[in-house]
């Protein structure tokens, strides 16, 4: 257990993920199945997770910031299934299963990312919450997930392959790549709960200092980590002759930013005070998770 609410909170986001399905699963469409079976192949769910916490601590309402939530979990897994085909990593496993095309074939896993990251926007739309607020959230998760961001930073991955990339362009990649939805989530949260610009600038300042860390947990990971924990293939970054942290910065110069990284992040909940004691847990148990 990472804190004493987390597997309450997990509960709640598990069920209203399929709640969509309900209508349209029972009906066979191969795209349908697909976009499910990556779904409840058994992530962290630390987007969503990010979005109640933020909303709690935010003096919102967690039921009603539900769908921003699922939104967020969307989003994240259309982007595993999308980075997984042949035409981008090309790998074969993801979170211990075979990938979303490995199972349904490339043309399924295809529409399968497009239909979760449509659908991620319709569930925005579906939340108990003012226009406003929706329209913000609609507005903030197209910009981290768009060009300016995930889908940026995944755009300079691709140009950086077979190039050593240095340390600064490594780190706005991952900014964009991975720091981006993750602030997406934190902000939703926010938004949800009708947070004020100091608790939005905290709460993006958290999900900087965290996104770079998980970044950089995730290349640590991808050496020192076990392919059976992981639920995927490690030493792919250096088979793959990309620049990473580790062959940058050298291991222990990497568990040093990332230790220094999550203090970052504690630090910034202090406007909070004793409401952010799950998201100082979250922070402390990201830096030491072993997947
Ligand atoms: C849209 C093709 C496309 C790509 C977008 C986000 C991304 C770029 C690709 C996903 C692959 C990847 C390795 C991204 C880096 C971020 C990262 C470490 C993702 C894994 O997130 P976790 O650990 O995954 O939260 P789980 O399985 O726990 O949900």
């Amino acid at each position: 257990m990472i804190y004493k609410d987390f597997e309450r909170k997990l509960a709640l986001i598990e069920s209203a993920l399929y709640t969509p399905f309900k209508e349209y699963v029972q009906g066979q469409s191969e795209v349908a199945q697909a976009m499910r079976y990556t779904l409840e192949s058994g992530g962290k769910r630390i987007r969503p997770v990010l979005t109640l916490e933020f909303a709690q601590c935010c003096g919102g309402n967690e039921e009603a910031a539900l769908p921003f939530a699922c939104a967020a979990e969307y989003i994240h897994t259309y982007s595993l299934i999308h980075d997984d085909l042949p035409c981008m990593d090309n790998d074969d496993l993801r979170r211990g299963r075979p990938s979303c095309h490995k199972v349904y074939g490339e043309a399924n896993a295809l529409l399968a990312g497009d239909g979760l990251l449509t659908l991620a926007f319709g569930m925005i739309a579906s939340a108990d919450l003012s226009a406003e607020k929706i329209r913000r959230a609609c507005a903030v998760l197209s910009r981290y997930s768009g060009i300016e961001g995930m889908i940026g930073g995944q755009a300079i991955d691709l140009y950086n392959e077979g190039k050593n990339a240095g340390i600064d362009s490594l780190r706005r990649m991952d900014e964009m790549k991975t720091g981006a939805l993750i602030t997406a989530a934190c902000e939703l949260g926010c938004i949800a709960a009708g947070a004020d610009d100091e608790q939005i600038s905290a709460a993006r300042e958290y999900a900087s200092c965290i996104g770079l860390a998980f970044q950089i947990k995730d290349d640590i990971l991808d050496i020192t980590g076990d392919t059976a924990v992981l639920g995927k293939k490690t030493g792919s970054d250096g088979s793959n002759d990309k620049s990473t942290y580790v062959s940058l910065l050298g291991l222990a110069e990497c568990e040093r930013a990332v230790d220094s990284l999550t203090q970052g992040a504690v630090s910034a909940l202090g406007v909070f005070a004793e409401r952010s004691e799950n998201l100082r847990e979250l922070a402390l148990y990201l830096a030491k998770r072993e997947k």
